[in-house]
């Protein structure tokens, strides 16, 4: 491609949540997102957008956009120049955290005007045929009572998921009689994930997930610090149900630096924290490689495309935040999620909504 980088702008919105999200770190009712755009010189458009986490953060990433803005104009509208670039500029800050997420978003925006350009789905320039993956529910199903998280897991399977995933970390009883209601609410072939959001020590981890091992969870997900890898490893041999983790991998070697530690037996980067679709493609040679299922964190509309590319492909995390900001959200069609066959990724704003919601 010839093209280079006209410019990268983005819009900051806070888009109330339809089921607040409550975990064992912190209660969520409102997704800030970053809407960026990527404009070539040809005359196309890449977007991409990230989750905040707190609408704090998200001016600060606004921020980082401008000074990416600055390098980017005259780069070859290809992820490569484009990441060199970016690397440069912020090589003395560090590109992690929330830099590395803005440099992610820079990339998967790229990606998308990649795609466009060649008239391809993204999942069919990364070689893949559109592939549908099962999708789980992920909206809500917080630290409730067991009795409201039973009735919630309902009505969200009966959003049409053959899955959902609750979030545990309340006492051990507590969460012991959450399972319990929940699974006992669902029909038995309705797969039931659950996610400490790193609530736990080693010790008592071992003893929580012992105690859980034999309640019908599809699996366990960072019951303790992500950065721990041998305290994972030691659950992940210690229980029968499968460990998952890979939300807080800071791209493709921290996810090598964890598999070598045999610290999960499932893993789900996280599109902003792994690198983009550049990072999750290195991220989905590594899961193959060790054979391990890779599902995704967050991100759908992306993720339904990389999913279908990559080799091991287990499970897409669905959650709706974006949906009311995208002028086509992604449609959940007998449980799967599968990429839409358009150019690039499917994303593009609903403008009046973005206009409703706008806060920078
Ligand atoms: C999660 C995601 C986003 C915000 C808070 C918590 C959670 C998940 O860990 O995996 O869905
Ligand atoms: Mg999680």
């Amino acid at each position: 491609m010839s093209d280079t980088v006209r410019s990268v702008e983005a819009t900051m919105v806070k888009v109330p949540m339809r089921r607040p999200l409550g975990t064992s770190a912190a209660r969520v009712t409102d997704a800030p997102l970053l809407l960026l755009d990527l404009h070539t010189t040809d005359g196309v458009t890449g977007r991409a957008y990230l989750f905040c986490y707190l609408e704090s953060a998200g001016h600060a990433a606004l921020a980082l956009v401008r000074e990416a803005h600055g390098v980017l104009a005259g780069v070859a509208a290809a992820p490569a120049a484009v990441r060199s670039a970016l690397e440069a500029k912020f090589k003395l800050l560090g590109v992690r955290g929330l830099v590395g997420a803005v440099v992610s978003l820079v990339d998967t925006a790229c990606w998308d005007a990649l795609a466009i350009a060649a008239g391809l789905p993204l999942a069919r320039l990364l070689g893949a045929d559109l592939r549908p993956t099962p999708a789980y529910n992920s909206n809500g199903l917080g630290l409730i009572t067991p009795n409201a998280a039973a009735a919630e897991a309902v009505e969200l399977a009966a959003e049409g998921f053959p899955a959902v995933k609750m979030r545990l970390g309340r006492s051990a009883a507590d969460d012991l009689a959450a399972v319990r209601a929940v699974r006992a609410a669902l029909a038995p072939d309705v797969g039931l994930m659950a996610d400490y959001n790193q609530a736990l020590d080693l010790p008592d981890a071992l003893a929580r997930c012992r105690a859980l091992d034999h309640e019908g969870l599809a699996w366990f997900e960072e019951p303790v610090r992500h950065d721990d890898y041998a305290a994972a490893a030691q659950l992940t041999a210690a229980v029968h149900t499968p460990v998952q983790l890979g939300e807080n991998l800071a791209g493709p070697r921290a996810m090598a630096t964890a598999l070598a530690h045999g610290a999960c037996d499932l893993v789900m980067p996280d599109l902003d924290r792994i690198g983009g679709v550049t990072g999750w493609r290195d991220a989905a040679a590594l899961a193959d490689a060790h054979g391990i299922p890779l599902s995704s964190h967050l991100y759908p509309e992306v993720s339904a495309h990389l999913l279908a590319a990559s080799a091991t492909a287990h499970w897409l995390e669905y959650v709706d935040w974006a949906a009311p900001i995208l002028r086509e959200p992604l449609a959940i069609v007998d449980g799967c999620a599968t990429p839409p066959d358009h150019p690039g990724t499917g994303v593009d704003w609903d403008t009046d909504a973005v206009a409703r919601y706008r806060v920078g």
